[in-house]
């Protein structure tokens, strides 16, 4: 356990959390909150060193714990790395669940287009030569899927990966839908067609989209999101590439709640857009 003082705060770290203390006009150093994650970690500017933080009374209580991970970077000067290029989609997803999470990170920007991702510094993190890639100080990973899980994972309050094993179960699935079926389909398609990749068929490409996109445009009819009545890495997974759908000349038009889930995204605290997406969720070709 370490403890900090930072008038008007004391921090205590244990193995994995900190605890936040207002150190108060009776020096009360019982933590009597348990603050919102999310919430708290929105609220507090975004900069390294704990004499930078600071509370705003009327927003977050001054009594709080939150998982350690969204604060490491903060406490101990090292910032999470997020090596990605903008025109990926898996880059993207990470990013924005970062974003949605109130995490602060560095953006690494890797040039697809110069070949970096095949170089041997970039292969020493990540053997595939792929993007995205975090970097959170001890653990080096790759694969959208597997770091949304693990960031979801350590926020530790279920809300965007579930503890229970059957709604994992539901959230994995599509975990496994965007690696397999989206990136089949309208992915495929946007390779092909924006950036050239011809030896992806396009057909093949154009008849998994309509199978994927049928296939949630019938499961988001009676539901707001892809599991759990709530937003999880479930939605954040698929969500790229299918909203990218009309850079691989796929039209959207005719999947109303595809589009209006979409939309439900976009309007999360937090959503940051990814160059292209917006314009090409609106895309009639
Ligand atoms: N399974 C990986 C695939 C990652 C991937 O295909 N990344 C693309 C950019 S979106 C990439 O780095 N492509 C370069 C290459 O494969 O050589 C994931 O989901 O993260």
């Amino acid at each position: 356990m370490r403890r900090f003082h930072d008038d008007p705060l004391t921090y205590i770290v244990t193995d994995d959390r900190l605890y936040l203390f207002d150190n108060g006009e009776h020096g009360n150093t019982t933590p009597q909150w348990q603050a919102d994650d999310q919430r708290a970690s929105r609220s507090r500017p975004m900069r390294a060193g704990p004499s930078e933080i600071s509370f705003p009374s009327d927003d977050v209580h001054p009594q709080a714990f939150c998982t350690l991970s969204t604060f490491s970077s903060l406490l101990f000067g090292f910032m999470i790395k997020l090596y990605g290029h903008e025109l990926s989609g898996n880059s993207y997803k990470v990013r924005l669940l970062l974003e949605l999470l109130g995490v602060p990170y560095e953006w690494v920007r890797v040039d697809l287009m110069q070949g970096e991702h095949k170089s041997s510094p970039f292969l020493a993190l990540n053997p595939f030569g792929q993007v995205p890639v975090l970097d959170d100080g001890d653990n080096t990973l790759s694969d959208a899927q597997a770091i949304l899980l693990y960031l979801a994972a350590r926020q530790g309050d279920g809300q965007w990966f579930p503890i229970g094993p059957l709604e994992q179960a539901r959230v994995v699935r599509w975990l496994s839908t965007a690696a397999g079926e989206v990136r089949q389909g309208p992915e495929s398609a946007r390779l092909h067609h924006l950036f050239g990749v011809k030896a992806i068929p396009i057909e093949r490409a154009q008849e998994k989209a309509a199978f994927i996109l049928d296939q949630l445009e019938r499961h988001l009819s009676d539901r707001d999101w892809l599991e759990l009545d709530r937003p999880t890495i479930a939605d954040i997974a698929v969500f790229p590439y299918v909203a990218l759908s009309g850079g691989g000349g796929i039209d959207l038009a005719p999947y109303p709640y595809v589009r209006a889930w979409i939309g439900r995204i976009q309007a999360l605290p937090g959503y940051v857009p990814m160059t292209g997406l917006e314009a090409a969720a609106e895309t009639q070709p």
